[in-house]
């Protein structure tokens, strides 16, 4: 049974145990979903439907379906949600993972960061190789074209709804929706990472979205440990050896703390 940590002892001594778990571990992956960019004050995906959109299923919305019915309005939401992003910062939460990954990398260590999350927060906070499982919402692609003709879509808010490309070509968000395909090689990538991980940590999802959701039962699977961060118990909180309730952005620079403690 996992222990569900709540209180600022449990979870100081927990932070230590995964520290040391960190420093002698092959592998760490850390998985995130929307609850990472929380603090930076981007509404987490089931929190986003207030308001205007709290008639609007994202599920519907954020599809292939919702889209050619209604392209302009699907553009808009994702252009609200854009200019939200575009006033966002990272938070702690965000830097002290780029900091663990720059202090792997300086030690040759593995480490791989998975988001589902399309705001490019984790680019922003020095993460250099995130890998963005459901695209990422500053790039966009013909309707018809193919996955590779991406192309940055930085101008916010968008002058035109829905905008099109130089040859009139309808645009889409590089982002994958609900009922399409990720990308097989970033997929397999995150897949094979969380296979190999000794230790992974989910942080800010509700783990209900798959594939991505799969990732820590991979891990878990191979004797890895998985530890999980978040306010709310989720699907996932019987699986893990550790639950962590608390906001990513006091959690994972108290961990980052514990880490460089033992590393000096
Ligand atoms: C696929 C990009 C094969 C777009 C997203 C029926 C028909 C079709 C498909 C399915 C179906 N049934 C199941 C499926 C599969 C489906 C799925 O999993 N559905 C769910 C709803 C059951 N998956 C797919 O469709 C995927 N593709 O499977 O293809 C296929 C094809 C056809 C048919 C079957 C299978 C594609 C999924 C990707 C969809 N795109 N995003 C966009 O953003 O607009 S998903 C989107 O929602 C996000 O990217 C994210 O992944 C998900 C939201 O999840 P979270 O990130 O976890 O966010 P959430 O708000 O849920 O939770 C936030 C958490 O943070 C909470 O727990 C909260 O407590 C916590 N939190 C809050 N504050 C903090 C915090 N944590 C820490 N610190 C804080 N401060």
């Amino acid at each position: 049974m996992p222990s569900q940590l709540a209180s600022d002892a449990e979870i100081r001594r927990a932070l230590t145990g995964i520290a040391r778990l960190a420093l002698h571990a092959r592998s760490v992956m850390v998985s995130t979903g929307a609850g990472v960019s929380a603090e930076s004050g981007i509404p987490t995906f089931r929190d986003a439907q207030t308001g205007l959109w709290a008639r609007y299923d994202p599920v519907m919305l954020a599809s292939y379906q919702g889209f050619v019915l209604d392209p302009a309005n699907v553009w808009r939401w994702y252009d609200e949600r854009r200019q939200v992003m575009q006033q966002s910062e990272p938070n702690a939460g965000h830097l002290a993972l780029a900091r663990w990954e720059e202090l792997w990398r300086g030690q040759g260590r593995e480490f791989t960061l998975a988001t589902q999350n399309i705001d490019g927060l984790h680019s922003r906070a020095g993460s250099q190789v995130p890998i963005e499982l459901h695209g990422n919402i500053w790039y966009a692609r013909p309707l018809d074209g193919q996955y590779s003709e991406a192309q940055e879509l930085a101008q916010c808010p968008l002058p035109e709804l829905p905008p099109r490309a130089a040859d009139g070509r309808l645009l889409r968000p590089h982002v994958v929706w609900f009922g399409e395909m990720l990308d097989s090689l970033l997929l397999g990538r995150a897949m094979a990472a969380a296979g190999r991980a000794d230790l992974l940590l989910v942080v800010g999802s509700s783990s209900q979205v798959y594939p991505a959701a799969a990732l820590p039962h991979a891990a878990l699977r191979k004797g890895g440990t998985v530890v999980e961060i978040n306010p709310d118990e989720t699907e996932l909180s019987p699986h893990v050896q550790h639950s962590i309730r608390g906001r990513s952005g006091e959690i994972l620079p108290l961990l980052l703390e514990e880490i460089e403690t033992l590393l000096t």
